[in-house]
């Protein structure tokens, strides 16, 4: 068979971008399969100075994430994808979108002073269905396109492989790094957007790559509450909220906690407060609206004692489920003690008893320490009492100094 000519290449890439389009995916670009040098840099000094904290996984796959071809030897092109998932309303509570939206990821929230208990702040990204998993079936359908017009190889990726996901997408011209590290887009998405890419041995001619810049911008610097931006374009993860509500398995360093504020799952102060997201467009796909459930602003006191199956049931299919139910009721009484409602006190004092999970009673406590009326302390000073756990015996300790002073 003849080899395709740069006409018929530039077709298929004209088609591959339709079916993208068909498929579900609101932007699509390509980007030859060449190493991502500066992309490969930054992530091995990123690794080097541990700003990854326990992702074992960035640093096992710094080596050869830059390199495409190390991860698909045959691939000449990557196909790649994004997804908005952005909205300009954000829903009052944890179950259903409200009728009268509030502005874009509003801060500060009406729906607060109307609500029965206090709630915290899941990052949007989770509001909806799993993002992998609405992905998946889109990807796998592009893939076929791919196979079916002539590709030998096509394998796809979102968040899900050895791929540096943003460097596709910059290469592809889908957007630009901004100083936060997201993948800014160039129209009205902002840089709510989720990537895929599918890596292909067709030669498709790639898209200029996407230029832009933050200028002298700083604002999500100053705006990061635990200064997780350590430099322009650099996040230190192990003080990113996202990081420390979604990753991070053990407890969360106490000089962090007050920083954390309401937040339960991920965090979006960092997009939220930048001026390219200001005008973005309405939501486009129903799958990424606040779920049943889960939300944008879920009720504290019931998730604090959740039990598995209630866990399972309510975040099957959700990314919530990625931090674990232990993990989530170690955001939530963080986030209780920060919101310092004595009306949680007796959700507390029961996770302060909870002997499956030392980790769980430990942030209890701090929170219990945190609130610090006499009814919070005396049950801290009962629990010591009967605690064994080295590790929950010192949180208990801290937060009775804590009420002390
Ligand atoms: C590890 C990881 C995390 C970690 C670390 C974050 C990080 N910035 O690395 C944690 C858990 C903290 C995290 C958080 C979030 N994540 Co995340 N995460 C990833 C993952 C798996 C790898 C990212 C990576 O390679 N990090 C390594 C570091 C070195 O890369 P980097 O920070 O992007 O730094 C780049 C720039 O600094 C650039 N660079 C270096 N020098 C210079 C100099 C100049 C001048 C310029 C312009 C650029 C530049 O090169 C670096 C390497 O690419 C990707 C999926 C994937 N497979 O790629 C998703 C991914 C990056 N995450 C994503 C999302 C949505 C998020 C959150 C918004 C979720 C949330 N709301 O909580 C936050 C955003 C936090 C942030 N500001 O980055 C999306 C980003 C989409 C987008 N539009 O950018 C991705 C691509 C997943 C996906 N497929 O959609 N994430």
């Amino acid at each position: 068979m003849e080899p395709p000519t740069l006409t018929d290449l530039r077709q298929l890439a004209a088609a591959v971008k339709a079916e993208a389009r068909a498929s579900g995916f609101d932007l699509c670009g390509i980007a030859a399969s060449d190493p991502f040098e500066r992309e490969g840099r930054a992530l091995a000094e990123w690794v080097g100075r541990g700003y990854h904290g326990e992702m074992a996984y960035m640093a096992r796959n710094a080596p050869r994430s830059p390199r495409p071809r190390a991860v698909v030897p045959e691939a000449r092109a990557l196909v790649v994808v994004g997804m908005y998932y952005g909205s300009p309303d954000e829903p009052a509570g944890g179950d259903e979108p409200r009728a009268d939206p509030a502005p874009a990821h509003a801060e500060t929230d009406a729906s607060r002073d109307a609500a029965p208990g206090p709630r915290g702040r899941i990052s949007s990204y989770a509001w909806g269905d799993d993002y992998h998993a609405v992905m998946e079936p889109r990807l796998r359908r592009l893939a076929g396109f791919l196979l079916e017009r002539g590709a030998r190889v096509a394998r796809y990726y979102a968040d899900t492989g050895p791929v540096i996901d943003r460097a596709a997408a910059r290469r592809a011209g889908i957007g630009w790094y901004g100083k936060n590290a997201t993948i800014i887009t160039r129209g009205r998405h902002g840089s709510w957007v989720f990537l895929g890419e599918v890596l292909t041995d067709l030669p498709l001619p790639p898209d200029p790559p996407a230029e832009g810049s933050c200028g002298r911008c700083r604002i999500c610097l100053d705006a990061c509450p635990t200064g997780a931006i350590v430099a322009p374009y650099t996040i230190d993860a192990r003080r990113c909220i996202s990081y420390l509500t979604i990753e991070h398995r053990g407890p969360i360093p106490r000089e962090l906690r007050p920083q954390i504020g309401d937040h339960i799952f991920g965090c979006d102060i960092c997009q939220v407060v930048c001026p390219h997201n200001a005008k973005t467009l309405a939501r486009t796909h129903p799958e990424f609206a606040p779920r049943p459930g889960v939300g944008a602003r879920p009720e504290l006191i019931p998730l604090l004692n959740i039990s598995e199956d209630e866990f399972r049931r309510r975040f099957r299919g959700s990314a919530v489920t990625r931090a674990k139910r232990r993990g989530l009721r170690r955001n939530v009484a963080v986030a209780l003690g920060n919101l310092r409602d004595p009306a949680a006190i007796p959700a507390l004092l029961l996770a302060l008893a909870d002997e499956a999970e030392p980790l769980v009673r430990g942030h209890a406590a701090w929170a219990l320490g945190r609130i610090g009326t006499r009814e919070a302390r005396e049950g801290l000073e009962a629990r010591l009492g009967s605690e064994r756990d080295p590790y929950v015996r010192e949180e208990i300790a801290v937060a009775l100094a804590g009420c002390a002073a």
